[in-house]
């Protein structure tokens, strides 16, 4: 080929080498003995279906394995459960709709559209009562927001224990949502001055409710109708849920019907029983709504294998915060004692999963894969040690310490702390 679009195709790989890039991967020589060369196969002997033999796709068969998981010794019943997210599988930074993680207190309503209403009530000075084709005639917005569940990674507080990153970070998704800014509906009803809290509920049979104060629901929450520009999927709240970004996934009530505005806290089930984080002095921390700076390495990762064998390798993950935008990731290859800075790929959005890259030439070698991520705020992920320093070993949520996964010789990984 040559030059001939002006490309200097030897120039640019010397380039690349030069610069540090991996070694180019190693290649079978083109066609030999290889059937899915040398063979016609049947999908060119054939034709294919038409349009329209699926109206709404569906993945490849192949991919079947990429589904949500659930741990069936966690709950007692799947009505008021979570299954996860197989963040292990997926690359970038949007998470599909039918792979977002499920988190339901009393399972899914399923709500006509046509019968559902948002009411506002409480401090204002003229309650509302909204259908959904009202929301609609309203000024809205897109925004990709990440949704982690307090309790992401809680069954790892006192020692690694789930073997998948699906299980031990998979709480959590990153949709873009469409909806009506909250400050533009309580705007609608005139917030009395007294009113200093909103309390969000839900239709399900939980009728789940949590306290927000006033200034993050006229700040950046959203009364959202759609997920990645299609409704949103009955398991994440259809037709309505709240987002509030950055924020415990608690607070995003699904099947939202109410917001009422109050002066005080109510102190629902949801903000006293649960969600709550017993510290090492007998005291509950409350209210601990920011979800903190993260990262985990999704592959390699226990649920992904090696299996190309030494050489050119490719460790992903995700970063987040609650703050905002993920300034950096470092990746270390041995437990925490060296790091290298790996590079975020894709938008960097602030409250939304990022995505982080090392391309590292393998050498075969165990290694103790970590990865820690700092946020714009100049927040560190803490190591799991200093987390339980802080925190003690009582807690379920907010766990967001440095993840290590053991990759053996033969590729394969496990769960392990490194202390
Ligand atoms: N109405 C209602 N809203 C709810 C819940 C619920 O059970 N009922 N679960 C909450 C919890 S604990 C979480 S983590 C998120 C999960 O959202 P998802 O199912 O879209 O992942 O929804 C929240 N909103
Ligand atoms: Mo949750």
């Amino acid at each position: 080929m040559g030059k001939g679009n002006g490309i200097d195709r030897r120039r640019l790989l010397t380039a690349g080498l030069a610069a540090g890039g991996a070694a180019l991967a190693p290649r079978a020589v083109a066609g030999e003995g290889d059937p899915a060369i040398l063979e016609v196969q049947d999908w060119t002997r054939y034709l294919g279906d038409g349009v329209q033999a699926r109206p709404y796709g569906v993945p490849s068969e192949f991919e079947a394995h990429v589904v949500r998981r659930d741990v069936e010794w966690l709950t007692a019943a799947t009505e008021s459960s979570v299954n996860f997210t197989p963040i292990h599988e997926l690359d970038g930074i949007i998470t599909p709709n039918g792979l977002c993680f499920e988190r339901h207190h009393a399972g899914i309503a399923e709500i006509d559209p046509a019968d559902h209403r948002l009411m506002i009530n409480g401090l204002v000075d003229q309650p509302l009562v909204f259908t959904m084709e009202d929301l609609k005639r309203l000024p809205r917005e897109n925004r990709v927001y990440f949704l982690e569940c307090a309790a992401n990674s809680g069954m790892e507080w006192r020692g690694s224990q789930l073997n998948g990153a699906q299980y031990t970070h998979g709480m959590v998704h990153c949709v873009m949502y469409t909806g009506v800014p909250l400050r533009t509906i309580l705007g609608e009803a005139g917030i009395k001055a007294s009113g200093k809290w909103v309390l969000a509920e839900g239709a399900d049979a939980s009728v789940m409710t949590r306290s927000i104060p006033i200034e993050k629901a006229v700040d950046d929450c959203l009364v959202a109708f759609m997920m990645n520009g299609e409704a949103l999927r009955p398991e994440q709240g259809y037709p309505l849920r709240l987002v509030v970004p950055g924020w415990e996934g608690n607070m995003w009530v699904k099947w939202l019907r109410r917001i009422e505005v109050g002066d005080l806290p109510w102190h629902q089930r949801e903000e006293t029983s649960k969600y709550t984080d017993l510290l090492p002095n007998g005291k509950a921390r409350r209210f601990t709504w920011v979800m903190d700076v993260k990262s985990v390495i999704t592959s390699p990762s226990p649920q992904m294998p090696i299996s190309h064998g030494p050489g050119p390798l490719v460790i992903s993950g995700l970063a987040w915060s609650g703050n905002g935008r993920i300034t950096r990731v470092d990746v270390s290859l041995d437990g925490g004692r060296n790091w290298r800075r790996a590079r975020i790929d894709g938008p960097s959005l602030p409250k939304a999963l990022h995505r982080f890259y090392l391309d590292i030439d393998w050498d075969g070698r165990d290694l103790l894969l970590q990865s820690r991520a700092i946020d714009e705020d100049g927040f560190v992920q803490p190591s799991k040690e200093e987390l339980r320093a802080v925190r003690g070993e009582n807690s379920i949520y907010h766990n967001n310490g440095i993840q290590t996964w053991h990759v053996k010789p033969d590729g394969s990984s496990e769960n392990v702390e490194v202390s």
